[in-house]
């Protein structure tokens, strides 16, 4: 009698689902999907080529909506969002009503420009002028977690990421409360810190910098990787190889190591689909809630839309909305093919 072959499970091949320990949510990898073909929505990602856009309402020297003129700023500026989601002056209400409950919320939104040149995103910065960024991002954290307990930094890139303008720049926004992924997330760190007496976040990169395998890029301070969990297609996880809390914590080596790092993640994300690449990203940290917080370790998130090519987006609907998400590439074959692109700028080749 013949044997049956022994079937070996293969990821890159057999439909299964991965737990995401920061969310406590599982994601279901369906490999095989990635062969259908595609006739729906395209989308367009160019690089801007004009330093200074007279129409730009965050390029210096321009008046913006709300009648004030932009200083002639020469590194990074920072205003307060003429249309803030989060404002000081708010009256204090709220409502425990299980089905009607509400809080009112507290709270700042102020725009980050990375530059006065409006063609140039972090991939084109110089590391000096990104760390520049670095900077803003630190100091306005600094001065926000004064008064408040959470400090949202953040980049929306592109316009299918909403992003309003393309003249590069990023926000931050400052609330009273805790929001709800950063409740959920505390409370996964925590657990996690209390069950086996160490940090997720720390033990997670030494274990993906051991392995290699969903490893973009790295130097002697910082490490990026497709997180094992990773819903996005090409998704990526920013981690300090040291332990830092808080975006505040940095100092200029660090700070300096984080720009070699951003400089080349965004070249890769770029080089991936020769497209100024899209984004949201933003960084996560301890709570300003003056307690001790060893479970926590700082960390970007770069959540990037596209798929398969620079007009192919993934869209998170159907299945995705009402049961969990779901990706067709490995990250394994994510990291791999960011890995592959990376180095100098396509532009400049
Ligand atoms: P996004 O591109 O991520 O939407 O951010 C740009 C922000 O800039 C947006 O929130 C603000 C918008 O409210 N803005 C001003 O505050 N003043 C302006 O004159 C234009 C845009």
């Amino acid at each position: 009698m013949q044997e049956e072959p022994e079937l070996k499970f293969d990821p890159s091949e057999h439909a299964h689902r991965r737990f995401n320990p920061l969310t406590s949510e599982w994601v279901l990898l369906a490999p095989h999907r990635g062969k259908r073909p595609w006739l729906g929505q395209v989308e367009t990602s160019e690089i801007s080529s004009v330093s200074y856009d007279q129409n730009c309402f965050l390029c210096a020297g321009n008046v913006r909506i709300n009648g004030e003129i932009n200083p002639d700023y020469q590194s990074t500026f920072v205003f307060q969002n003429d249309f803030s989601a989060l404002r000081p002056d708010i009256v204090n209400a709220n409502c425990d009503d299980p089905l009607f409950r509400f809080k009112t919320e507290r709270g700042e939104s102020r725009v980050i420009c990375f530059s006065p040149d409006h063609s140039k995103t972090l991939a084109f910065l110089s590391l000096s002028e990104i760390e520049k960024v670095i900077l803003a991002w630190r100091q306005q954290t600094a001065e926000l977690s004064k008064q408040y307990a959470w400090v949202q930094v953040f980049e929306n890139k592109g316009a299918v990421m909403g992003c309003s303008n393309p003249h590069p720049h990023g926000q931050v926004w400052a609330q009273q409360q805790l929001p709800s992924l950063v409740v959920k997330k505390q409370k996964n760190l925590c657990e996690y810190f209390n069950q086996y007496g160490r940090n997720l976040l720390c033990d997670y990169a030494a274990r993906e910098y051991a392995l290699q395998e969903r490893v973009v890029v790295s130097n002697e301070l910082w490490l990026v990787v497709v997180p094992y969990w990773a819903a996005w297609p090409f998704e990526t996880l920013l981690l300090p190889r040291f332990n830092i809390q808080q975006i505040t914590q940095l100092d200029d080596n660090k700070q300096r190591a984080l720009a070699d790092i951003i400089k080349q993640l965004t070249c890769c994300y770029d080089n991936l689909f020769e497209c100024s690449f899209p984004y949201s990203m933003g960084w996560q940290g301890a709570p300003f809630d003056k307690r001790q917080h060893p479970e926590w370790l700082l960390h970007g998130h770069f959540y990037p839309p596209l798929l398969r090519s620079a007009s192919v987006k993934k869209f998170m609907v159907g299945y995705e909305l009402l049961a969990e998400a779901q990706r067709d590439l490995t990250p394994e074959q994510a990291a791999k093919r960011l890995r592959e692109v990376r180095g100098t700028h396509y532009s400049t080749n």
